[in-house]
């Protein structure tokens, strides 16, 4: 099990080189992240976008002047050339640049140039929490909006096995919602039942998933005892799954902006592994992600 990404990007540096292909490379923040892939022994990258951008800011953060460069202008294009090199066996990791997501997303969606599996694609977020002793993982705040209960399973399923891949046999997890009585007016409540029951059959990857659960009680073992709840899993919770986008959105930026944690992202149930960060994201956030997705799809 990794408690830290420290952990996780030195038995990343253990293995081969990987080569990043990124997508829309003309960001600060971004070429400062493969300048650290780079110096921490872990890759190397080629970057697809605008070159008469690109140059100077790889000049800016150090960057060596002999990374390859593929002269994209426009974003979309620049996203599928990004995709292809991947596809094609050129380079191992897909990596959003500065690229709006959902334009990032429908080119790893392409039906004959994209990245897909047949499985549903979803984001899974690690969160570094201070003070905390194991990382967080949030699902899905970054591709599904509003996910039906089918598309919930398979982004369970995707979380708990990249869990299981990261050293966590057996997950515990929260299907949050805003409590946790079944109420048929809150309809979020209704799915996290029918997931409990699923798993209770067996139709989920090992773990213990609980739910309807709110964040206190997930967090917080004092919370669940004051609420009397019988919960397994009440403050030592890995993973949440959030109803809908704008809560994990939510939830990942309080984090980020009122915990001072530091997050990872990535996009699980696609051909390759996907680095999906928010492009405010430090690089030192990137390249977490860069190392986290390759931990997760190398199993
Ligand atoms: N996994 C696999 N296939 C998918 C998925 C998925 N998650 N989503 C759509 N598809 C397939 C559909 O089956 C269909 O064949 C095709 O893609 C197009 O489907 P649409 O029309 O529903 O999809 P789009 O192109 O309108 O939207 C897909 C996006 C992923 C772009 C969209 O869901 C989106 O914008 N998500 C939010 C991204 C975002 O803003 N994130 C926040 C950043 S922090």
């Amino acid at each position: 099990m990794y408690c830290n990404y420290q952990e996780i990007i030195a038995e990343i540096r253990s293995r081969s080189l990987v080569r990043i292909s990124v997508a829309v490379a003309q960001d600060k923040g971004v070429l400062a992240a493969i300048k650290l892939v780079q110096d921490a022994g872990i890759g190397e990258a080629v970057l697809v976008g605008d070159a008469s951008l690109i140059r100077p800011l790889m000049e800016e953060v150090g960057l060596s002047a002999n990374t390859r460069i593929i002269h994209e202008v426009e974003d979309s294009k620049a996203a599928l050339k990004a995709v292809s090199l991947v596809k094609k066996g050129q380079a191992h990791v897909l990596m959003k640049g500065l690229i709006n997501s959902s334009e990032f997303l429908r080119a790893v969606l392409h039906k004959e140039k994209g990245l897909r599996t047949g499985r549903l694609l979803s984001h899974l977020g690690a969160f570094e929490v201070p003070g905390e002793k194991k990382l967080l993982f949030i699902t899905d705040g970054g591709m599904n909006i509003a996910p039906t209960l089918l598309e919930k399973k398979q982004i369970l399923i995707n979380a708990m096995l990249a869990l299981h891949a990261m050293g966590i046999p057996d997950p515990k997890v929260a299907l949050l919602t805003a409590n946790e009585v079944v109420n048929e007016k809150m309809p979020a409540t209704l799915d996290a039942k029918s997931l409990v029951e699923m798993s209770n059959h067996g139709d989920l990857p090992k773990g213990l998933v609980e739910g309807p659960i709110a964040l206190d009680v997930a967090v917080s073992l004092a919370a669940a005892k004051h609420k009397g709840l019988d919960s397994k899993i009440a403050g030592n919770v890995d993973l949440i799954v959030v109803p809908n986008i704008e809560t994990g959105n939510a939830l990942a930026k309080s984090l980020l902006y009122f915990a001072k944690s530091k997050m990872a992202g990535i996009i699980l149930g696609a051909t390759h592994p996907i680095v999906m960060t928010s492009r405010a994201e430090a690089p030192e956030g990137k390249l977490n992600s860069i190392a986290l997705a390759c931990l997760v799809n190398s199993q």
